[in-house]
């Protein structure tokens, strides 16, 4: 199966090119390296330099004869979206719908869109594990963005009868995530205490969080690849259905270190969230396809790349 995947280049995107190469795919990467780089895949991944947003995209696909498309090129911080709706919309509403536009003119089959826990919104701890039924309301327009490039996809499906798989994703983890903006609450303490820097939590420390490590991410969408049609023109949670608390994380992160960390505590972030966690069942048992990676090894790996390059 020949394989196009926008993002390529970037942190969920090198995790995916790695596993579909390593299982049999024809991947080819597609990036305009902004917040991707080519460092992120191996000397011998293909990659193509280009946006979403470009003219040449139809072109592209056209020529490549992919037989689907994984669409995880994005903008993907919410507090960007707040600052600047516009830019959010066009990269995420406006790129999407210029990947759906070059898929139907090459009759791409498939199309696997990235999304985000932050389509929910706020829900109740009554209603976790968040399932996919759940009523979408978000708070951002980040969240807002990857809300209605959902619905264009479904519209595309309807209209012109292209398959499509929508996955939200958790809190995702693990080598080569940013640790600036872009990056989470794990890529910044990993890169913090590899460079023997304190970590700050925000607010009490209880807080819960569905941490998936990259490779899970990866063996989902490659699943969502070869699910039957039956199984597509849905949206499925990709996630651990495990809540951890931030006291936890840094409780393994000391273990893994080898010496007991002191976080410094700072106020509540404004916004956040306090527990997440989202239901796994329909993608375990739609694509037949499970998270495999122990938290503790997960993290492992992750302090093991930062360590390597603050070194
Ligand atoms: C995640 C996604 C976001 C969106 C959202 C949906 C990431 C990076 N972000 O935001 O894109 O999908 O979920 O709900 O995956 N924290 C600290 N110290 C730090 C940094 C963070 O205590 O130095 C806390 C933070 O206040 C929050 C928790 O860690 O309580 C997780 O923060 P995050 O930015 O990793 O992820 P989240 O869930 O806010």
């Amino acid at each position: 199966m020949k394989v196009l995947v926008t993002g390529g280049a970037g942190f969920i995107g090198s995790h995916l090119m790695r596993y579909l190469l390593e299982n049999g795919y024809d991947a080819v990467a597609l990036d305009n390296l902004t917040v991707g780089s080519r460092e992120n895949l191996l000397p011998d991944m293909e990659l193509i330099e280009a946006d979403v947003l470009s003219d040449r995209l139809t072109g592209i696909v056209a020529q490549g004869r992919y037989d689907a498309i994984v669409h995880l090129a994005a903008q993907t911080m919410v507090n960007t979206s707040m600052d600047m709706p516009r830019f959010d919309a066009e990269q995420n509403i406006a790129g999407t719908i210029n990947v759906m536009e070059a898929a139907r003119d090459a009759n791409v089959e498939r199309v696997i869109l990235a999304s985000t826990a932050a389509a929910y919104g706020d829900v109740l701890e009554t209603e976790l594990p968040i399932k996919e039924t759940h009523k979408r309301a978000p708070m951002s327009f980040y969240g807002l963005s990857k809300s209605v490039a959902e619905q264009y996809l479904d519209m595309y499906h309807k209209s012109f009868g292209i398959d499509y798989i929508v996955l939200r994703f958790a809190n995702v983890y693990g080598e080569r995530q940013g640790n600036g903006g872009e990056g989470g609450v794990i890529s910044i303490f990993c890169n913090a205490l590899a460079g023997g820097n304190d970590i700050t939590i925000f607010g009490d420390g209880e807080q819960t969080r569905d941490f998936i490590y990259a490779g899970d991410i990866a063996s989902g969408i490659a699943a969502s690849l070869s699910a039957k049609p039956k199984a597509a023109n849905v949206a499925y949670n990709l996630s651990t259905q495990t809540e951890t608390s931030l006291r936890e994380l840094v409780s393994v992160l000391g273990n893994i270190k080898g010496s007991p960390i002191i976080p410094k505590y700072g106020p509540e972030r404004p916004g956040d969230i306090y527990k997440s966690m989202l239901s796994n069942g329909r993608a375990k048992r739609g694509l037949g396809w499970r998270p495999m990676m122990p938290l503790e090894e997960g993290l492992r790996r992750t302090y093991e790349y930062f360590k390597g390059i603050t070194d």
